[in-house]
């Protein structure tokens, strides 16, 4: 009993947490098919015991799939959604390439579930950045309204690869050793300059667009503004990518339209919050930490500081697990919500 799954990416950092979080939360599964890229086809991966063989993607791959999971990258979503789609599958992609598509719902369960109901086959998982930030201020919109975010992240390499993370531990013994360095993957592979990510803090992540913000600075201004319904919200980013392996943090600031709002009131709304974890005792120095959140499905929220000037200014700090929550785990939320409106045949 259960529901014919395809995995496409399963071999990569996303994919392999995506089959961690369908065995742990129990997904109901008929049938497992993992797909990838001609060059990691034949891979053997266990899933509950079986040993299953990673097979090239293809069209006809989806012959008979349910539910297809993605996340192999941009171009091979565009080319391959269409076709799950077309064979009766809902894809859940996990890339940018359908995300501001119109008839394209881009889903945070906590925050938005009701928009898959739209869906017209593909439904879009939002980038890392924008999930732990909208998901921890969902509750503060609904109860005071939202005016504005500034958001300033401080991400770790994993949102950029396997190969990023080898780079910056390659890179750090180098250094320590007091070897030359060879940047060659961040702060974009396929940009024209690379940088140190070592012991460093790069304020590029993506490519540049023609306004000056990176890609990502705009993923997160205009995926908040969809997920939230709410093209008046005004939101200003900027990415940071840090020598950290796992774990984003963000520096939120936020305004909120209704008055008497107070960082006690942050709170409280924080402790309700579906998906959050308050960790905000400044006293006894708790406050999120991206060591502590690999691994864990929470986000987690603190550092609530009142604005100075602006009585209706409040400053949050924001931790997540960028390859579970931010990724794999949103992916299979909204799977399970599929099911729960009835919505995955
Ligand atoms: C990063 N946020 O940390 C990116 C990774 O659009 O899904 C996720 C890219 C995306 O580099």
């Amino acid at each position: 009993q259960g529901y014919h799954v395809a995995v496409l990416g399963a071999t990569g950092a996303v994919g392999e947490q995506m089959l961690n979080t369908l065995d742990r939360m129990d997904f109901p599964i008929a049938s497992l098919t993992l797909l990838s890229s001609k060059r990691s086809a034949g891979k053997k991966i266990n899933f509950k015991g079986e040993e299953l063989t990673v097979q090239e993607a293809k069209p006809e791959s989806f012959e008979g799939i349910q539910l297809a999971l993605f996340s192999a990258g941009g171009s091979v979503s565009k080319a391959l959604a269409p076709e799950a789609v077309k064979r009766g599958a809902i894809v859940v992609d996990n890339t940018s390439a359908f995300r501001m598509d119109k008839d394209v719902p881009l889903v945070v369960p906590e925050v938005n579930e009701d928009h898959l109901k739209n869906h017209n086959g593909i439904i879009s998982n939002p980038n890392c950045s924008t999930i732990q930030m909208v998901a921890a201020l969902e509750p503060l919109r609904k109860s005071h309204g939202l005016k504005r975010i500034v958001v300033s992240t401080y991400q770790a390499v994993s949102g950029a690869g396997a190969a990023a993370i080898d780079e910056m531990y390659e890179q750090s013994r180098q250094i320590m050793d007091g070897e030359e360095i060879n940047p060659e993957v961040l702060p974009v592979s396929g940009d024209k300059k690379h940088f140190q990510i070592a012991f460093n803090a790069v304020p590029q992540i993506d490519v540049f667009q023609d306004n000056g913000y990176t890609f990502e600075e705009m993923k997160m201004i205009n995926e908040t503004k969809k997920i939230m319904n709410d093209e008046s919200l005004e939101v200003a980013a900027t990415c940071v990518r840090l020598p950290v392996e796992t774990g984003h943090s963000e520096s939120v600031y936020i305004e909120v339209e209704k008055d008497g709002l107070d960082v006690e009131g942050v709170r409280n709304l924080m402790k309700e919050a579906p998906g959050v974890t308050l960790e905000d005792d400044p006293a006894n120095q708790v406050y999120p930490l991206a060591s502590e959140c690999k691994g864990k499905d929470d986000i987690f929220v603190g550092r609530i500081r009142q604005d100075l000037d602006r009585e209706n200014g409040f400053h949050l700090w924001v931790v997540a697990d960028n390859l579970l929550k931010g990724a794999a785990l949103n992916s299979v939320q909204i799977a399970f919500s599929l099911i729960k409106l009835g919505l995955l045949k």
